[in-house]
Formats: C-alpha cells, sequence, structure tokens
C-alpha cells in the first residue's frame, strides 16, 4: 500500500455511522466532555470497535531515567480499568504497558548517577513493575524497548517503510531539547532558543539523518481523520491535531549519529533510531507484528492507545503516518488525558511536589488512590491533586455511600437473618428494574467513551437508592412486627442483590475491596468470571451464606476530623 491510496480505510473500519439512538432513549445529537448526556452524532462513533470480541489496551512505555509519579499511575490505572471492564464483557483483552529505555535522556541520567544506562534502566524498570503489582494492575504484557523482540520490530519497520521508499538520508538541522526528547522547529521558538514543552535551552544539532517521509501523509491523514471524528478524543484535541495536520506537515528526522544507546539502524550502525521513532513501536512489538501473524491480526484492528495530551501529536500523527507508511492500518482510537497539577502548581522535582504513588498508596491504600484519579476528574480534562480533595472524595463516596449501604446491608442480614436468606417468591418492582436499566444504560455508555468519573456517578445512584431504601423501610422496625417478616426479607434481598449488583459496576475501579466484598457476599463464583451485561439482573443471587461483614472503606479521619 502506497501513501494517497486507502483502500486499507474502509476494509480496517467498517462503516458504522449508522445513526443510532442513546441506549436510554435519549437525543444522541452532541455530547459534550463535560455533559456526555447532551447530544450529537459522535455518540455512536464513539462505541470502541471489537474485532473477533478482542481488545487491545495500550499505555505510554514510560521512560525509566526517574522513578515512577503520579502521571503515569494515571494512565495505567486508566487502562486497567478499560481492561477489566471489557474483560468482564467476556472479550479478549491484551493490556500492554512497559518502559522506554533509550535514548540521551536515559545517558545523561545514568552519567548523573555513575552507572552505565543498562545499569540504570534495570534498576529503574523494577520500580515501575513493582508500583504496578501494589496497584492491582492487570496488564497482560510489559515491554522493555532494550528487548530484542523489540528491536527486532523496529528495524522491520524500517525495512518496511525503506522498501516502500518512504525513507531517505539526509542532514538534519535543529533545536534539540534533550530532557523532553524532542526536536523544535525554528519557527515555534522565541529568540530565548528555550523548549516551549518545558522551558529549557535547547541544544542546536546539525547532523547526518535517515528522514521518514511524513509529508506524503497529509492528505492521507486528513481523509482519515475525516472519516474517523472519534479517532483523537477528546472532541477538542480532535480539533488541535486536525488544525495542526493542515497547517502541514514536514519530513520526520528518525535517526541520530554519535549516540550508540539506542536500535542500530540495520545497514548503518553509525545512526541509531531516534527515540520516538523507536518508542512508538513498541505498540506493533507487543502483538507480536514480526512473528505472529494471528496475534497481529487479532488484536491490531482494535487497539487504542490512552496517552497524556503532551505526547498526543506523536501518536496522532508521526504514529499513525508511520503505519499508513508501512501499510499497516492506523490505531481506533487514541485518547489524551489531561495533566494533574499538585495543590495548584505545575508538578515538578524542582518544587518538591512531585506525588509519590508508593506513599499514596501506603498512607491510603492501592483501591482509595484508583478511585480518587478515576472519579474526581474529567477523563480529558487537566486536575488538581490534593491530599484533602483525596480524603474528602473518599470518604463521601466509599464510606459513606457504598460502604455504608453495603455494612448495613450485611449487619442487618447477620442481626436479623442469621446471614441467610433466599430469593423472596415475589421480587419484581418496576422502579428499582428502571433504575438499574437507566444505570447499565449509561454506565456502558459512558465506559465507551471512556467517561470514567460519569460511569461512577451512575454507579453511585445505586447505592444511594439503596441506602435512601434502607432509611425509608426501616428494617429494624419491621423486624419488630410478626406481620412484617416477610417484607423484611423482601427488604434484605434487594439490599444484598442491590450490593452484588454494585460489586460488579465498581470491579473494574477497585477490584481489591470488590473482591472482598464478593468473598463477603457469600458469591460462588469468581467475581472474574461473571459478565456484564449478562449478570446486571435483578435476583442472581440464589442463596446467601455469607462471612464476616466487615467495613471496607473506614472513614479516613483528617485533621478536622481529629
Ligand atoms: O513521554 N499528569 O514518557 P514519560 C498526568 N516515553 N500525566 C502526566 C503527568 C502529569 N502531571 N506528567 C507526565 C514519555 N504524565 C515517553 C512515551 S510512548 C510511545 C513514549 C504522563 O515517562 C505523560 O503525559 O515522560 C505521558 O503520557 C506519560 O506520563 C509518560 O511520560
Amino acid at each position: 500500500m502506497i501513501a494517497g491510496d486507502m483502500s486499507w480505510l474502509e476494509k480496517a473500519h467498517p462503516i458504522y455511522y449508522t445513526a443510532r439512538k442513546a441506549p436510554w432513549g435519549g437525543d444522541p445529537s452532541g455530547p459534550t466532555l463535560e455533559n456526555p448526556w447532551m447530544p450529537a452524532i459522535q455518540i455512536h462513533l464513539a462505541e470502541v470497535i471489537m474485532n473477533e470480541g478482542c481488545f487491545y489496551i495500550t499505555t505510554p512505555i514510560y521512560y525509566v531515567n526517574d522513578v515512577p509519579h503520579i502521571g503515569h499511575a494515571y494512565t495505567t490505572c486508566a487502562a486497567d480499568i478499560l481492561a477489566r471492564y471489557f474483560r468482564l464483557r467476556g472479550q479478549r483483552v491484551l493490556f500492554l504497558t512497559g518502559t522506554d529505555e533509550h535514548g540521551q535522556k536515559i545517558v545523561k541520567a545514568a552519567r548523573e548517577a555513575g552507572l552505565t544506562p543498562q545499569e540504570l534502566v534495570d534498576r529503574v524498570v523494577v520500580r515501575f513493575q513493582e508500583l504496578w503489582k501494589i496497584m492491582d494492575i492487570s496488564h497482560d504484557d510489559f515491554i522493555r524497548t532494550t528487548e530484542e523482540r523489540h528491536i527486532r520490530t523496529v528495524q522491520a519497520l524500517f525495512h518496511n517503510l525503506s522498501e516502500r521508499g518512504l525513507v531517505y538520508k539526509g542532514e538534519y538541522e535543529g533545536w534539540y531539547c534533550v530532557p523532553c526528547e524532542t526536536f523544535w522547529p525554528e519557527n515555534q521558538l522565541d529568540e530565548r532558543k528555550v523548549c516551549p514543552d518545558c522551558g529549557r535551552s535547547l541544544e542546536k544539532l546539525k547532523e547526518d539523518s535517515y528522514f521518514f517521509a511524513l509529508s506524503k501523509f497529509e492528505k492521507p491523514l486528513l481523509e482519515f481523520f475525516s472519516s474517523q471524528p472519534d479517532f483523537v478524543m477528546p472532541e477538542s484535541r480532535y480539533n488541535e491535531i486536525m488544525s495542526f495536520i493542515q497547517g502541514g506537515l514536514k519530513d520526520q528526522s528518525i535517526s541520530r549519529v554519535g549516540l550508540n544507546w539506542g536500535v542500530p539502524v540495520p545497514g548503518d550502525p553509525s545512526h541509531t533510531f531516534y527515540v520516538w521513532f523507536d518508542a512508538l513501536i513498541n505498540y506493533l512489538s507487543g502483538v507480536d507484528y514480526v512473528d505472529r501473524e494471528e496475534k497481529f491480526s487479532d488484536f491490531w484492528p482494535s487497539v487504542v492507545h490512552l496517552v497524556g495530551k503532551d505526547i498526543l501529536r506523536f501518536h496522532s500523527v508521526l504514529w499513525p503516518g508511520m503505519l499508513v507508511g508501512a501499510g499497516i492500518q492506523p490505531p481506533q482510537r487514541v485518547f489524551a488525558h489531561g495533566w494533574w497539577t499538585i495543590e495548584g502548581d505545575k508538578m515538578s522535582k524542582s518544587k518538591g511536589n512531585v506525588v509519590d504513588p508508593y506513599q499514596v498508596i501506603d498512607t491510603y491504600g492501592a483501591d482509595r488512590f484508583r478511585y480518587f484519579m478515576m472519579r474526581e476528574v474529567t477523563f480529558g480534562l487537566d486536575g488538581d491533586y490534593s491530599e484533602r480533595a483525596l480524603i474528602e472524595r473518599c470518604n463521601a463516596d466509599l464510606s459513606d455511600n457504598f460502604g455504608n449501604m453495603v455494612h448495613r446491608t450485611l449487619k442487618m442480614l447477620d442481626k436479623y437473618r442469621g446471614g441467610k436468606i433466599s430469593r423472596p417468591v415475589s421480587y419484581s418492582d418496576g422502579e428499582w428494574e428502571s433504575l438499574l436499566e437507566e444505570v447499565i444504560g449509561k454506565f456502558e455508555f459512558s465506559m465507551n467513551r471512556f467517561a470514567f468519573a460519569q460511569a461512577l456517578e451512575q454507579v453511585w445512584r445505586l447505592a444511594h437508592a439503596g441506602n435512601r431504601y434502607i432509611d425509608k423501610k426501616a428494617p429494624w422496625k419491621l423486624a419488630k412486627l410478626p406481620d412484617k417478616q416477610e417484607e423484611l426479607d423482601t427488604v434484605l434481598y434487594r439490599l444484598l442483590d442491590c450490593s452484588r449488583l454494585l460489586t460488579l459496576f465498581v470491579f473494574p475501579f477497585i477490584p481489591r475491596a470488590a473482591g472482598k466484598l464478593w468473598e463477603m457476599l457469600g458469591m460462588e463464583k469468581l467475581l472474574e468470571e461473571h459478565r456484564i451485561p449478562e449478570d446486571l439482573v435483578w435476583g442472581k443471587i440464589q442463596m446467601f451464606k455469607p462471612r464476616e461483614a466487615q467495613p471496607l472503606f473506614p472513614r479516613i479521619l483528617d485533621d478536622e476530623d481529629r
């Protein structure tokens, strides 16, 4: 396939533009990030398309010049939630994360630490891998760019592009930011010649380089963008990238000389690949592009990349350009999330305000950390991190609403029924049924758009309803009245059933607490073996034999409470 030929497009993205109503019957014309229930044609475009039930989700591969921070934890947590969610839906999921281990930045950090680059990356990679363990991240694979399988893939892709006449040797002159590993064109700089991203001084470099003919892909990429309005999400980012491409694309330098910490260019070992060319290809290494046709053809068509907004351009311009050039279809979606500031300030080492995920988890637990990041901020917008906000959010939602409802339910079951209860004969209830139906519709819709905060808002409507129901029905009063025993059974069973449904909904977000709750509910099958939406129906607990109820999220006392 050559640039200009768009036949792959139709094959890769079958037409799914048929107008369709929102699942709960609302008007589907125009959701915004802030208000996803508003109208838009995007609604039906925003569904994740599965290829044969496969879903491939990736995080950026993180630089190992330093230890992980909240930004890394954020993207990885979001990817984990999607992976768990789609697994619950019975899909085959491939969830890839990893580390970006080449380039000048690593060499510099190693030098400063008195280590070789290999020693440095071997040490720091462990910090990432351990963090994912304690955060309950369920990735299927972890890729390091120093691995042989990756090096082979980079070289294969280069070979592929060369064969198609899309690579040439020239001379590169530009302003380079070492910490950001980015070249800046003169026209984007002012006279100070500092990096527009990080503000640090740039170095002027002039050297031989291989180039990828990205400029040839201006038109194909614009056509692709027009045909895929949800290729880049959120919408504001899509527009930003579209106008960037409309501004014209330049060929991209893809190799460096004099830097041996990188993947060698085949046939010209004085060159190593530019770290971004190298890094992006990790997503192909993760599906064994070179060796395993089947894995690639199963998973690649449904690949979704989650990235921070700062690296969106690489993922939505250079990367699809490289792929189209090599005859590979572009990803299904690139979603750019916002940045965390810390108590209103930009997070930086020099300010000493970098949030250490290890510390947060140590103090509050992985579930609270995960929950806070996903609920506090609409995915796609910037957010502010503070311990106070985390405490308030977790106390309100996890302790006072969810935890309270479930705990009260289990305690009452124990007290009034010795922990055992059967499904009542007459159980159907229109109000509960329509509430659940609406929650499922909006939850699934939000999850498809990666609107995690909105998905959780929906789930909590069930917990609220449960709490209100307890207050209204006052089981402690029913317990005292002999003619109300049947009603008490129904109330308790409803609450128990509601706790089961809540557990299924929240499992992707707070897997540890959900697992514990599942056991407390006495459910026989493992949580992971249940399926949504099939099991999201009332009345699926047959006979309840509970374990002892433990509070899931004891309130955190903050300074004001003490
Ligand atoms: O960019 N808030 O790696 P990286 C939210 N190796 N996200 C943040 C953040 C913040 N304050 N700070 C950083 C790289 N991030 C490349 C990726 S992929 C082929 C190569 C996010 O370790 C940032 O937006 O610098 C990015 O998505 C991620 O951390 C990786 O950062």
